[in-house]
């Protein structure tokens, strides 16, 4: 397996909270701090990046670009430091640093966000995304629907600041999963959210929420019987090498968002809100580029090494599995309210129009 430093978070963390606000040549956003932003900052200026996955990954790509635009269009005057997965900690603890202003930017995905913001719990749920990529990349850089998860996140100082898409979710386990009825009793690793536990629980299966970095060695030792990612990310965390099967039934995208701090969002010059905003603009194409490319890539290896048998599942399989999946939606709607009623259903309209659009 690859290697992580995972064994020296407590001090990474330490180290970064003890840095928080000396590096930056200005306010970090932790609260009071913003109310005297300094006139002119000191450049160079770090930003903090922290992703919830290693080198190589589809984060890290994207993290990569960003910070190469960023610091072109700031002419140096801003620098990015990107920290993958096991330099500072699990996704929840990267979205306290996000929260608390120890880090400016961060990966937060829904599936371990979805219990500080529930209404990103939709997309963990089944079979709600469309089939087609390109209305699919469309969607998820569509400023509308950024707009309607703006307030949930700000609620919890954090700007959203776009999603990233990294591929449909593919599920490994030691059998093929071909019906709802073959998950039964099956001990499924889920992201760290309550919400994301509920599809599994819906197919029968026994979920448990388990950091990203504890996956491979909780299915080495057998403690969990499968688990749910995108095919890079099965390739590059390794799960292959301890598992039977993958099952590809395109149950949901793994969507990722990217936050900022709050608070130092809003309190950047507005020069430097621009280079961000730009940049972010910029790397939007590149992320469904890497991701198609990753996922494609590391497919073909993984076939290669004929380690893994792959399974395919027919339209009418699929279908099982969306009828089985549908209460799940009755569910997310109870946690979220009328909130989230309305991203559900604005959600529906958007895909509706972009289909529209795409077909004529
Ligand atoms: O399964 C997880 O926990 C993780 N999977 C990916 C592909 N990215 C980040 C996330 O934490």
């Amino acid at each position: 397996m690859r290697h992580f430093r995972f064994r020296l978070w407590p001090v990474w963390v330490s180290l970064i909270l003890a840095l928080t606000g000396c590096s930056d040549g200005q306010n970090t956003g932790s609260g009071d701090n913003t109310a005297n932003a300094p006139e002119a900052p000191e450049y160079p200026v770090t930003w903090r990046f922290a992703l919830e996955e290693i080198e190589g990954s589809v984060q890290h790509a994207y993290a990569e670009a960003l910070k190469e635009r960023i610091e072109e269009r700031s002419d140096g005057n801003i620098e990015v430091d990107i920290f993958p997965y096991g330099s500072l900690g699990t996704s929840v603890q990267l979205t306290e640093l996000v929260r608390n202003g120890s880090v400016s930017l961060a990966f937060a995905s829904p599936g371990h966000l979805a219990n500080t913001v529930p209404e990103v719990g939709l997309f963990t749920l089944h079979y709600i995304l469309p089939e087609d990529a390109e209305v699919t990349r469309q969607l998820l850089a569509s400023p509308k629907l950024i707009d309607l998860f703006e307030q949930p996140y700000a609620d919890q100082n954090m700007k959203l600041l776009g999603f990233v898409p990294e591929g449909w979710m593919a599920w490994t386990a030691n059998k093929a999963l071909r019906t709802p009825e073959d998950f039964k009793g099956q001990r499924i690793r889920t992201m760290t959210s309550d919400m994301a536990e509920e599809t599994f629980r819906a197919y029968g299966a026994e979920p448990s929420q388990i950091p990203y970095s504890q996956v491979y060695s909780d299915l080495q030792l057998r403690k969990i019987d499968g688990q749910s990612n995108p095919v890079f990310a099965i390739e590059e965390m390794d799960f292959y090498e301890v598992q039977s099967t993958m099952t590809l039934a395109r149950p949901a995208q793994f969507v990722a968002s990217v936050v900022s701090n709050h608070d130092w969002y809003n309190a950047l010059p507005e020069n430097q809100q621009q280079w961000l905003d730009n940049g972010l603009k910029d790397v939007a194409q590149i992320a469904w580029e890497t991701q198609e490319e990753l996922n494609q890539t590391r497919l073909e290896k993984m076939l290669e090494e004929g380690q893994l048998q792959v399974v395919r599942l027919t339209d009418a399989e699929r279908e099982a599995f969306q009828q089985a999946s549908m209460p799940v939606r009755d569910i997310y709607l109870e946690r979220t309210g009328e909130g989230g009623q309305r991203i559900f259903e604005t959600l529906q309209q958007l895909i509706a129009e972009l289909e529209n659009d795409n077909q004529q």
